[in-house]
């Protein structure tokens, strides 16, 4: 079964003034549309593998053939990474994180606002293209990473709870190359009930990390 690119669950111009129109529908349309078309054609010369999920071949490359394994990483890793950003993001999303989201960031950051300056920071120098992400570990606890081009954390074993999307595409038209004016209004699109539902499927792997809490 081949990929699908997903639709965006609002309106191109529903996270406007954060983020426009015509960057959202370049962005989904275009981009996305271009990584679920490139996987899908790699995918048809190992018809065997079309049966797996993106996120199941980023998990294990190395069990991608290698003809097209980069492909698979570029392309994959982009379809799966798109499809989480336009779910984290909603029209009047914002505020402080509530919920187990909030928890967890007090408890490894100390506070919302140290959190955020440390991912926007992590974003700004994150040299050329690539993502932010705020990662679950095997041992239950979170940290702030970045990734470049379109890596995801599930291939270095970690499990991506949100990330951000620092390519150009995904704010030159607004943002030029101000990239940290970007990361800081991005906040106020963020969908935090989306954010608990991914951490929630992290926890819940990782029962024993969270025993304390
Ligand atoms: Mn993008």
């Amino acid at each position: 079964m081949a990929h699908e690119l997903p639709a965006l669950p609002y309106d191109y111009s529903a996270l406007e003034p954060t983020i426009d129109a015509q960057t959202m529908k370049l962005h989904h349309d275009m981009h996305h549309g271009a990584y679920v078309k490139n996987l899908n054609a790699a995918l048809e010369k190992h018809p065997n593998l079309q049966s797996k999920s993106a996120e199941d071949l980023i998990r294990d490359l190395n069990a991608v053939p290698e003809d097209i394994r980069a492909t698979v990483r570029n392309n994959g890793g982009g379809h799966v990474n798109h499809s989480m950003y336009w779910k984290i993001m909603k029209p009047k999303g914002g505020g402080d994180p509530n919920g187990p989201i909030a928890d967890v960031i007090k408890k490894t950051f100390g506070n919302f606002k140290d959190f955020q300056t440390k991912f926007n920071d992590a974003g700004a120098k994150q040299f050329g293209s690539g993502w932010v992400w705020l990662a679950g570990k095997p041992s239950g606890e979170v940290q702030i990473i970045s990734t470049p081009n379109q890596d995801n954390p599930i291939s270095q074993g970690l499990f991506p709870i949100f990330g951000n999307d620092v390519w150009e595409h995904a704010y030159y038209l607004k943002y030029n190359n101000r990239r940290p004016e970007y990361l800081a209004a991005w906040w106020n699109v963020i969908n935090w009930d989306e954010v608990n539902q991914r951490l929630k499927t992290f926890q819940s792997h990782h029962e024993p990390a969270m025993a304390g809490r």
